[in-house]
C-alpha cells in the first residue's frame, strides 16, 4: 500500500499498489464423440475459485437476433447487469428457470430492450418462450479471474492473487471440469491445461417458462 498526501492534509490508503499476482494461462480441449476437438472452444471458460475481490460488477449485452442469443455464452461478475435488445422485428421472451437467477423480461421485440441483474453466481440456462431453438448462458463468477477460451483452444488469465487455488472449465456439452488445483505465483506465470470430454452429450428438449412443452409449429 502507498501512502497518498491530499491537499487537506489527509493521508489516504492507496489501492492502486502494486497487486502481489500472477497468470494462469494455458490450453483447453473440448473433445467430441469421435474424440476430434470441437470447432467451438471459444464458447468454452475458464476460472479460479477461491480469491475473493470485491470488484466492481462487469455487465454484458446479449442480444436476440434472427432467432439467436449472441453472443451464445456470457460471462458476468456477481451483481451484473446483462442487457438483452431484440433486434428482430419479432416478439422474443427471454427467461431462466435457472434457481436463483431465474427471471422472467417478457415478450418485446425491436427496438426495445431490457435487462436482468445478476446476483447468484453459476451457470444460467437462458431460453426464449416463443422459440424453443433459442438458447444460451450466462455464467455468473464471484470474482473477475475468469477469461473466455480462444478458438486455437488458448487461455490466459492476468492479475489472479498469489495462492494456492482452484480452477475449473466449462463447456456447455461437457459441463464444468473436475478441480483443478493451482499455484498461483507472485509474479510470472503457471501452466494449467483441460480435456473437457462432450462426447457424451445429448441435446435434450427444455421446457417452456411455465414447466410445458413448448406447441408444435412456431406462430412467428
Ligand atoms: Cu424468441
Amino acid at each position: 500500500m502507498r501512502l497518498a498526501r491530499l491537499g487537506l492534509g489527509a493521508v489516504v490508503l492507496c489501492a492502486s499498489a502494486p497487486l502481489v499476482a500472477g497468470t494462469l494461462q494455458g490450453r483447453v480441449a473440448v473433445l467430441g464423440k469421435d474424440g476430434q476437438p470441437a470447432q467451438d472452444t471459444d464458447e468454452a471458460v475458464v476460472w479460479v475459485e477461491g480469491p475473493k475481490l470485491r470488484a466492481r460488477p462487469t455487465g454484458a449485452t446479449v442480444t436476440m437476433k434472427s432467432k439467436a442469443f449472441v453472443p451464445r455464452v456470457t460471462v458476468v461478475t456477481v451483481g451484473g447487469k446483462v442487457e438483452f435488445p431484440n433486434q428482430d422485428s419479432i416478439f422474443h421472451n427471454v427467461f431462466s428457470v435457472s434457481g436463483a437467477n431465474r427471471f422472467d423480461l417478457q415478450l418485446y421485440k425491436k427496438p426495445k430492450s431490457a435487462f436482468k441483474v445478476f446476483d447468484e453466481p453459476g451457470v444460467v440456462r437462458i431460453y426464449c418462450n416463443i422459440h424453443p431453438q433459442m438458447s444460451g448462458f450466462v455464467l455468473v463468477r464471484d470474482n473477475p479471474f475468469w477469461a473466455r477460451v480462444s478458438a486455437d483452444g488458448s487461455f490466459s488469465i492476468a492479475d489472479v492473487p498469489a495462492g494456492t487455488w482452484v480452477a475449473k472449465a466449462w463447456h456447455e456439452r461437457s459441463g464444468e471440469s473436475a478441480a483443478l488445483t493451482v499455484q498461483v505465483p507472485e509474479a510470472g506465470a503457471v501452466a494449467a491445461s483441460f480435456s473437457l470430454d462432450a462426447s457424451k452429450y445429448k441435446r435434450a428438449p427444455h421446457k417452456n417458462k411455465f414447466g410445458k412443452d413448448y406447441e408444435v409449429g412456431e406462430k412467428y
